[in-house]
């Protein structure tokens, strides 16, 4: 896994294959029973998304282990592994059931048909259902220290239920039509988005034991670029090359939901953006040389070059 010297892109491209095959081997086979669902999990996550929340793990743990001074294990590569992929189940899951008619009603997804409707609503929700717990069972699966496991658990668990990623869904749903302040769109979006992206930064230091000062590091870290990834997702919905994006441009301000571009307008969201990659530079300024995949992963986020 240690791959420093890669351009970021092909690094990138290097942890998505990585965690292609991960996940390939750690989710039920498609000729067990139930078959439909299992189908139907598969289809949910192998084969597409950028991978970013698997990379931010991966980044996050090789970063501390360098930090301290160490190389990974492979017990801890292995543990990366399956925190990476955890993310990414709980992350597909939330699209599964984001694109459901009761939600976003979405026909595409990651440029296919979305799961319901290449399925049917059912099994959508049912595959939704099941990824999540798999996603703890591949954490209970980690070859690290019970506490650290235990603490994983508790980081992405927090992330994904009602005070994370569910609550900000929950509040999005409600706020569709209002005006809200910036100060409670960021409270939604940073649950909604930003906890799942924070979630794969602190894991990746968990799982690797990482000291109180490189924690510190990466939570600030992961609450700029939890961030700036809605900005940033925010300002394309609008000048959106639907292409990359395999999604409807304009969605969100279409379904009349708030976003940063219809609070702030397209410039006063790209300063914001610009602010928030600033603020992730400098958090990771105490991790030295250690830091370098993080701060690529927060210019590929705000969509500079590097
Ligand atoms: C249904 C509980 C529940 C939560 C849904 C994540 C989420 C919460 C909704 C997704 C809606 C959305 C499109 C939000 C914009 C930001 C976002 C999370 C985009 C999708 O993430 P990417 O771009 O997707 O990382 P890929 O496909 O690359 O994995």
């Amino acid at each position: 896994m240690t791959s420093g010297t890669l351009p970021f892109e092909q690094w990138l491209a290097s942890m998505a294959s990585r965690i292609e095959h991960v996940l390939d081997e750690a989710m039920p086979d498609a000729n067990d029973e139930p078959e439909h669902l299992h189908d139907a999990m598969r289809y949910a996550v192998l084969g597409g998304g950028k991978r970013v929340r698997a990379a931010l793990v991966y980044a996050a743990g090789e970063a501390s282990a360098h930090h301290q001074g160490t190389t990974l294990s492979s017990a801890q590569a292995k543990a990366l592994d399956l925190a990476a992929a955890s993310v990414e189940l709980i992350h597909a899951y939330s699209l599964v059931h984001d694109d459901l008619p009761c939600m976003d009603n979405d026909d595409l997804r990651r440029g296919r048909p979305t799961v319901h409707r290449q399925f049917d609503e059912a099994t959508a929700m049912l595959a939704g259902d099941a990824l999540q717990p798999l996603a703890f069972e591949l954490l209970a699966r980690m070859p690290v220290a019970p506490a650290l496991t235990v603490q994983s658990i508790d980081v992405l668990a927090r992330a994904a239920g009602s005070q994370g990623m569910a609550g900000g869904q929950a509040i999005d749903c409600a706020s569709v039509g209002l005006a809200l302040s910036q100060s409670a769109l960021q409270t939604m979006h940073g649950m909604k988005t930003g906890a799942m992206l924070q979630a794969s930064v602190l894991m990746g230091g968990v799982v690797v034991g990482a000291g109180s000062a490189t924690r510190e590091g990466l939570e600030a870290y992961s609450d700029a670029i939890g961030l700036a990834f809605q900005v940033a997702d925010d300002i394309l919905d609008v000048t959106a090359d639907t292409q990359t994006l395999g999604k409807t441009a304009g969605k969100d301000q279409a379904l009349n939901k708030p976003t940063y571009v219809s609070l702030l307008g397209v410039d006063g969201a790209r300063a914001l953006l610009a602010q928030l990659c600033e603020a992730a530079h400098e958090a990771l300024r105490p991790l030295g040389s250690a830091g370098q995949r993080l701060g690529e992963i927060a210019d590929y986020i705000v969509g500079r070059p590097h």
